[in-house]
Order: structure tokens, then C-alpha cells, then sequence
């Protein structure tokens, strides 16, 4: 068994549940907040078979889809020497690790 994190944006992540769902996966959404942007995106955690993980990448990578944003330097993260810049949001960045134990009990 696995465990998916994929972090994607708050844009996408509803259309991202709801086919998740469709396709039979479980799947748990937490609020989080990006350490870069600071800004929130959404962690969906997913336990599968070995064998659906696969599948739960192509839903997830087909529902985020990823667009250039231009971000101006952020003070409060003393990053002015770095200046604007321009960075991806959306798409998915995603974690898959091997689960050891499973319960519900
Ligand atoms: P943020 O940390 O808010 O990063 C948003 C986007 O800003 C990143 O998109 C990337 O394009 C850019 N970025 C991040 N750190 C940067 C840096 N030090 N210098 C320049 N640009 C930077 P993604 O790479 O698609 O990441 C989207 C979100 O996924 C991240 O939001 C963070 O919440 C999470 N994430 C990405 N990689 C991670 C990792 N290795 N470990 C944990 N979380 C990660």
C-alpha cells in the first residue's frame, strides 16, 4: 500500500476530488499554505493499492494544470535582492511513500 501527498493549487483541487472520487480513490484534503508564495494551496493525502497509484497521478496531473504567475518580492521574507519574480503555480507536486501499517478500526 501507498500514500499519495500531492499538493496542488486551491483552484484545482475540487475538480481534482471530485475525479479522484469518481474513480473509487479516498482521499483526505487538508488546507496548507505554501512556504514560498505563503499564500494556501491544498494537500490531498490518498491511500491506494500499489497498483492504482499510477492511475491517481494521471487524475491528479490532468485536473492541475500549471500557468506562469508573476510575483512581486516578498519583504516580509527579507527576499527584495532577489526582486519579482515569476514562478509556476498549479500543477501538482507530488509525494508518493510506502505505507508499513494500515488500521481502521
Ligand atoms: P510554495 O512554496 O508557495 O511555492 C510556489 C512556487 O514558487 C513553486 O511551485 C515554485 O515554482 C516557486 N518556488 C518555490 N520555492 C522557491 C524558491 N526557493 N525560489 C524560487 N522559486 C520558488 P511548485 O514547485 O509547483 O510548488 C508548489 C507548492 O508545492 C509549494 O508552494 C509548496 O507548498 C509545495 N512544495 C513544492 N516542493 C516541495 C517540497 N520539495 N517539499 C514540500 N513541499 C513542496
Amino acid at each position: 500500500m501507498k500514500l499519495i501527498f500531492a499538493i496542488v493549487s486551491s483552484d484545482d483541487s475540487s475538480n481534482v476530488i471530485t475525479e479522484l472520487v469518481k474513480n473509487r480513490y479516498s482521499a483526505t484534503k487538508l488546507a496548507t499554505t505554501g512556504g514560498f508564495l505563503r499564500a494556501g494551496n491544498v494537500t490531498i493525502i490518498i491511500g491506494t493499492d500499489d497498483d492504482k497509484v499510477e492511475r491517481a497521478i494521471e487524475i491528479i496531473s490532468e485536473q492541475s494544470k500549471s500557468r506562469m504567475q508573476f510575483v512581486p518580492a516578498f519583504p516580509e521574507l527579507d527576499m527584495e535582492s532577489m526582486g519579482d519574480q515569476e514562478v509556476k503555480v498549479g500543477g501538482a507536486t507530488i509525494f508518493v511513500v510506502n505505507v508499513e501499517e494500515f488500521y481502521k478500526v
